[in-house]
């Protein structure tokens, strides 16, 4: 072992990172309002992390939930269950034991870039690097301000160079901390891109018509967290006045119905919707590219996990959008693309109805900008490991989640004119 490893290890060792022994992750399966007000009643005894929906108040009937609980009261959670007689199972019997199996690929070395793994924002951030300056015909990155905690937040924009401005799709992963298969995509993406130019006809033409922006990691300081202190963080890790909790939802925060539906103004819920609508430093950032670019930019993509779900406008209503139909139609489309590949099944439909109500989205935002194709991606799985997914399911997820979203840059590529 090196030197340089082994000041690694000690130094996680003595740095603060939080150990998840004996947590379960249980699935409750709510069909009476008992079941709702119990689990609410559950969230206010004790501490839950809720994985999915992401809060107590987003809970109603009907719908799986998913939550996190800790070892000192996984005894007292089953047998409230047993006693309530809500359908139930456990989805993960040791957390700490599924975050190590996620690293499931032994043989892959640790310290350095890949995309089969799991990359740290180092790795991430030297690849933005190398992959600009081995690609100057068709990458280029500019940063677009920075994070709270003063990372620069870099987008690489994938294209033919040309003398004038080119329609464009922008595409952002990582909005979400702890959903690491997404920013495992859009690096899978630029290196498909960048690897298929001038042989796939479909690939070949979009990028020689139209340039792509990457935002591979959105929410840099809360990725760089999960990395190294709580692998189950969400939000952004800004400080509001008035609160020792950190950080606010950056996908509550967009000036989209902000904070009106699906959303908390507690800033120690993982649903805090900040103090005002762009009140975190990169929804602003990212907000302020697009506004200035909007009349370039032709589709917005976001990606997330988990839930297989091809999602769009609207989130913050349960009114149809002005394109219901026409978008209903595009994730169709792409979800079937996605499901040849390895059979793998996705629901499309409107946030609202098909996940739940949740205002202040990047989807609704882009939506009601004047960018008809805005679409949410929550990639695999349905929660057999959440957001824990092994690192052997990365490229099958990335292959296929490839399939769906070229079947949406096409459909927009066609429509361009
Ligand atoms: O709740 C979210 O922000 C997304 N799900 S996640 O589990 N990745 O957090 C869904 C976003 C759907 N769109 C909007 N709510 N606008
Ligand atoms: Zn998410
Ligand atoms: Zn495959």
């Amino acid at each position: 072992m090196n030197v340089l490893l082994l000041l690694g290890l000690v130094a996680v060792a003595l740095a603060d990172v939080t150990r998840f022994y004996g947590e379960k992750v249980f699935r409750l399966k709510p069909v009476l309002d008992e079941h709702v007000i119990l689990i609410k009643e559950l969230a206010s005894s004790i501490e839950v992390d809720f994985w999915r929906p992401e809060s107590v108040e987003l809970v109603t009937i009907d719908i799986n939930v998913d939550i996190h609980v800790p070892a000192a009261h996984t005894d007292m959670v089953f047998t409230m269950l047993q006693q309530s007689g809500m359908e139930h199972e456990v989805m993960i019997e040791d957390l700490q034991a599924t975050i190590d199996a996620q690293m499931d690929n032994k043989d892959i070395s640790p310290r350095s870039h890949s995309y089969t793994k799991y990359n740290t924002l180092d790795d991430v951030e030297a690849w933005i690097s190398s992959i600009s300056s081995s690609n100057p015909d068709l990458v280029s990155k500019q940063v677009i301000g920075n994070s709270y905690e003063g990372r620069p937040m870099t987008l690489l924009k994938i294209g033919k160079k040309s003398s004038s401005s080119k329609p464009s799709i922008f595409l952002d992963c990582g909005i979400h901390a702890r959903e690491w298969i997404s920013p495992a995509f859009c690096q899978w993406f630029v290196k498909e891109a960048l690897s298929t130019y001038g042989s796939d006809t479909q690939m070949t033409s979009l990028l020689n018509q139209m340039d792509v922006f990457v935002l591979p990691v959105f929410n840099i300081d809360g990725y760089d967290y999960t990395h190294k202190r709580d692998r189950m963080w969400r939000k952004t890790r800004s400080r509001s006045s008035g609160s020792s909790c950190y950080g606010a939802d950056p996908n509550r925060n967009w000036n989209a119905g902000w904070c009106t539906t699906g959303a908390s103004s507690n800033p120690c819920s993982d649903t805090f919707c900040g103090s005002k609508p762009e009140s975190e430093i990169e929804v602003k950032n990212v907000a302020d590219f697009i506004r200035k670019n909007k009349s370039i930019i032709k589709a917005y993509l976001t990606i997330h996990s988990y839930s297989q779900l091809l999602l769009f406008p609207y989130s913050y209503t349960f009114q149809l959008a002005e394109h219901h139909s026409e978008l209903m139609s595009v994730a169709e489309g792409a979800s079937e693309a996605l499901r040849s590949l390895h059979g793998t099944r996705y629901t499309s439909g409107p946030g609202a109805a098909t996940i739940y109500p949740a205002a202040g989205g990047s989807d609704d935002w882009a939506y009601d900008l004047g960018v008809k194709y805005s679409f949410t991606f929550e990639l695999r799985d349905t929660g057999r490991y959440g957001f824990l997914l092994p690192v052997s399911q990365i490229t099958p997820t990335c292959e296929e989640t490839m399939l769906a979203v070229k079947y949406i840059t096409s459909y927009v590529q066609k429509n361009l004119y």
